[in-house]
């Protein structure tokens, strides 16, 4: 499909981001474009007046009639579930429906490198962002990890690397996308308020190899049975990374990640030395490590592993993720608003030292929940609950001690109340933050500024 020959588009689902970035892009390219949200003109006012005055808007209902105006193409956000009416009578009428990537796609040149998975994908390409700025690549990052692809499609040339996080919901309407390097880091339940079960939900997920050729790379985790069992009609070469298989392209083994060049291991990084920490950050690198040296064979360069490595070992982590924000009263505030899975909720309370507060709570994603209820170990002294989902958790997390917060500020209060000297007081929340916030960055956000107000005094913990 050559877009430049479409004249009318639809644009489904504003968002904050995508809709905007798409609308003005298209506008740009001379085509009649319109948008509509499901939300009302009110409710999305500020992010309308970002949008070019020649953008036509329909908000505040989504009926499948608006498609009767005449559109060559719909371009759906990644928050709007592709069965619903709208998107379904576009299809019977045989409008072409793609997502925001598969349009960014169409204009991006130079070198793809498309990162998916539960957890992990985030930390995987930020990290990979800044060892390969490191090495002197001009790199553009882009998609899920907050910045819509289509926004830096046209900065690229041919000697760029584009890095791109994509989440299943950016997966599910590509067609012809095919980044030369693609990695599924691991696939747990996420996301099952849209997809009917794990299966549609991985099947979105594995949409990121479909177009790949036998010259790309795919790279995957070993240690998870969904990927390792699942190979079979992937085209691109197949790199493994594994915690315990010796024979995976890259494993780890004594504090040490071997990757396997050529025929022969050699050790590349040591874990003690790098800032990120965690057997699930170890995976993360693994995988980093993969894709480099995937890129390094495609540009047919010698890979000098030593630079790579201390590359990695400068990688300072990221906001919002495990973020420590400092320590009050001899508790020690540690802000990973990003975690919005079970698993990485799991792995945040495995990471830490000694005993901790979790918050946890928000806008839930269809997950069972009871799985982390009984998942969690005895470092887990209280609870404290926010959001929408308080109520349900309140039971569910009955063995705990559990205390229902307000909001952030409560629950920073409720925390100090609840702990313990040398207590962790973690902002892990399992859940999306949209029934209180705009996004995960507003929630760690409210979260720090509260521990700034009770180091000031300005919060009362008595
Ligand atoms: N809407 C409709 N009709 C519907 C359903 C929704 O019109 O039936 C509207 C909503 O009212 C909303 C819009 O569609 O206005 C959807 O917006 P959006 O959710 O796509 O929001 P954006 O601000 O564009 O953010 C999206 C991603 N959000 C989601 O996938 C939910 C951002 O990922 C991403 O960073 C951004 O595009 C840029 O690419 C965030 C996320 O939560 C981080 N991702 C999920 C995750 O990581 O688990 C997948």
């Amino acid at each position: 499909m050559d877009i430049i020959k479409i004249d009318k588009a639809l644009v489904v689902g504003l968002g904050y981001r995508t809709g905007p970035a798409v609308s003005n892009f298209l506008v740009s390219k001379g085509i009649d474009t319109s948008v509509t949200d499901i939300k009302d003109e009110k409710e999305l006012y500020p992010i309308i007046a970002g949008l070019d005055e020649k953008v036509e808007i329909y908000a505040g209902s989504q009926e499948p009639e608006i498609l009767d105006r005449g559109f060559d193409i719909v371009v759906l956000s990644p928050g709007v579930p592709k069965k619903i009416p709208l998107i379904r009578e576009a299809l019977r009428r045989k409008i072409p429906v793609i997502s925001e990537i598969e349009l960014a796609y169409m204009f991006i040149k130079g070198d793809i490198i498309a990162i998916t998975g539960t957890d992990g994908k985030t930390t995987t390409t930020s990290l990979m962002g800044h060892v390969l700025e490191e090495l002197g690549f001009h790199v553009l990052v882009g998609g899920n990890i907050g910045k819509p692809l289509i926004s830096i499609a046209e900065k690229t040339g041919s000697d760029s690397v584009t890095l791109i996080e994509l989440s299943s919901f950016q997966l599910e309407t590509v067609k012809n996308f095919r980044p030369h390097i693609s990695a599924i880091l691991n696939v747990t339940p996420d996301h099952l308020d849209r997809y009917d079960d794990m299966n549609e939900y991985f099947e979105a997920k594995l949409r990121i190899t479909m177009n790949q050729r036998s010259h790309d790379f795919y790279i995957y985790n070993r240690d998870d049975p969904m990927l390792a069992e699942n190979l079979n009609g992937i085209k691109a070469q197949k790199l493994s990374f594994s915690l315990k298989d010796k024979s995976a392209a890259a494993y780890y083994d004594g504090a040490v990640v071997h990757l396997k060049d050529e025929d022969k291991y050699i050790e590349v990084i040591d874990a003690h030395k790098m800032q990120l920490t965690g057997l699930h950050n170890i995976q993360n690198v693994m995988a980093a490590l993969l894709m480099i040296r995937s890129l390094y064979k495609k540009k047919k360069f010698n890979a000098d592993f030593k630079g790579i490595a201390e590359g990695f070992y400068r990688f300072p982590g990221l906001e919002h993720r495990m973020e420590n924000i400092g320590t009050f009263k001899e508790r020690h505030f540690i802000n990973d608003s990003k975690a919005t899975t079970i698993g990485s909720v799991k792995m945040a309370i495995e990471s830490i030292k000694g005993n901790c507060i979790l918050i946890l709570g928000g806008k839930r994603k269809g997950d069972d929940y009871s799985r982390l209820a009984e998942s969690m170990n005895g470092k887990v002294r209280s609870v404290i609950l926010i959001g929408e989902s308080k109520d349900e958790f309140m039971k569910l997390f009955n063995k705990y001690n559990c205390v229902a917060a307000e909001s952030i500020d409560d629950a920073v209060i409720k925390a100090m109340q609840e702990s313990s000297e040398g207590d962790v007081i973690l902002l892990s929340p399992a859940c999306a933050s949209f029934d209180m916030f705009k996004s995960y960055e507003e929630r760690g956000a409210a979260f720090k500024e509260s521990f700034k107000k009770l180091v000031k005094g300005d919060l009362s913990c008595t």
